[in-house]
């Protein structure tokens, strides 16, 4: 890892691969072709890109009670209670409406209406973790998303990796479909025979997953693309040089692509994580991503003062920051750009990927300066209600006309001054 001097140039923003105008046609074809041919333009991709010759694209319930019989009881357990974790954390952002009382009984409101429909696309291969299958699941459920619904690759013999089915099956998944890629996302936004429509899709994938979400943006709503994962840990001269090494080689094993960085105010911490991310790498078995990683994107800042570092943080925007002082809480209040926070040498990031209830879906590449972390609202949607009376009317309308006719508007101040008409009809 390298070891440098902080100055304000430096960024955690890299290059992601948004694929080439050809990838871009692949997909506009694939979208195409399953909006027109359906169910059969699914099996055909799916025996074409997955090597998987199905007869039916829905998981059936025989499935996944073979993979809840199958799981190891105890990962079972671990999965629900952290299950359990996920969805307390979230119902804690749950609110249903907000009433601004008005004069002479009137009111304004604001409804937090669920999304009737949302599709969670989950990666295959090494990147179907089932913690983000319940990441985001529960915050669907708990808004109240009335249908939720999975697509993901199946292996070439047509199954689902397990942890997945229970995962789904614990977070309270309704239906799962075994398709993935550009074509998934193109079922979930138009629907076929098998997959019914959605209002929403989150959830990560490759580049022409990515690019299809890009697409049928605008007939669905979508999360945000997501890069890959990052870490900056903030750590004084009480920090334990292990500590550091290992949080920050557990961000870096994700992805040739991830981004490790530590910032300090004490050269010595510096020098000795640099020796002990060496050591610990040595033994990994993901070993050759996390060196990548490392190589490439891991950075060991140096500042002058915690007053810099905490700059340095702000600056950088990080998805996970790790605060290592004895500060911890304090600090943390002077950051203003981090997707979520962890503070103290018990807080480690992957208590947040996988267990505390936080959600560990958040936003990459400095995009923590103006968007947040999965959660309920994003399956809700609000609704304004106004509710005036006949007093409340009575004392405004004139200026409600007046800047009606102000816009030349005429209509509308017809609209709200007929009221009056009708009450002397209704009075003679
Ligand atoms: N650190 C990743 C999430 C994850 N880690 C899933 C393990 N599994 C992005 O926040
Ligand atoms: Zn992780």
């Amino acid at each position: 890892m390298k070891i440098t001097e902080w100055n304000n140039t430096m960024t955690i923003q890299r290059s992601v691969d948004q694929g080439s105008e050809q990838d871009r046609q692949t997909v506009q074809n694939i979208i195409r072709d399953v909006q027109e041919n359906g169910d059969a333009a699914l099996f055909s991709y799916t025996k074409k890109w997955d090597r998987a010759e199905l007869t039916t694209l829905r998981v059936s319930k025989q499935e996944i009670e073979q993979a809840l019989q199958e799981i190891d009881p105890q990962l079972k357990q671990d999965l629900q209670e952290a299950a359990d974790n996920i969805r307390a954390f979230h119902e804690l952002q749950l609110r249903d409406e907000l009433t601004l009382p008005l004069d002479h009984d009137s009111y304004l409101a604001y409804r937090f209406l669920p999304m009737d429909a949302a599709g969670l696309y989950v990666p295959g291969g090494t990147a179907a973790y089932p913690s983000s299958v319940l990441m985001n699941a529960i915050p669907a459920k708990v808004a109240g998303v009335g249908k939720l619904v999975i697509t993901t690759p199946p292996k070439s013999d047509g199954s689902i990796p397990i942890g997945v089915l229970v995962a789904a099956s614990i977070a309270g998944v309704d239906e799962i479909y075994k398709v993935g890629g550009a074509q998934a996302i193109a079922a979930l936004a138009y629907g076929t025979e098998s997959i019914p429509k959605v209002d929403k899709i989150t959830g990560p994938g490759n580049r022409f997953v990515a690019l299809a979400k890009r697409e049928v943006f605008g007939t669905v709503s979508i999360d945000s693309i997501a890069g890959p994962s990052e870490i900056a840990v903030l750590a004084d001269d009480t920090a334990r040089p292990a500590d550091v090494a290992a949080d920050l080689i557990a961000q870096a094993e994700h992805d040739v692509l991830a981004c490790s960085i530590l910032i300090t105010t004490s050269h010595k911490l510096a020098e000795q994580v640099k020796t002990e991310v060496e050591r610990q790498l040595s033994t990994l078995p993901r070993q050759e991503i996390a060196r990548a990683s490392i190589e490439n994107y891991g950075m060991i800042y140096v500042t002058e003062s915690m007053e810099q570092a905490v700059e340095a943080v702000n600056q950088l925007a990080p998805e996970h920051l790790e605060i290592l002082s004895e500060n911890a809480e304090a600090l943390s209040r002077q950051i203003r750009h981090a997707g979520a926070i962890f503070l103290g040498r018990y807080s480690s990031e992957p208590i947040g990927d996988y267990f505390a209830g936080t959600n560990h879906v958040l936003p990459t590449n400095s995009t923590a300066r103006f968007s947040s972390g999965l959660s309920v609202e994003d399956f809700q949607k609000k609704t304004s209600v106004i509710n005036y009376t006949k007093e409340l009317w009575n004392q405004n309308y004139p200026k409600i006309a007046r800047l009606a006719r102000m816009e030349q508007l005429e209509g509308h101040a017809r609209a709200v001054e007929i009221r009056k008409d009708q009450e002397e009809i209704n009075h003679d």
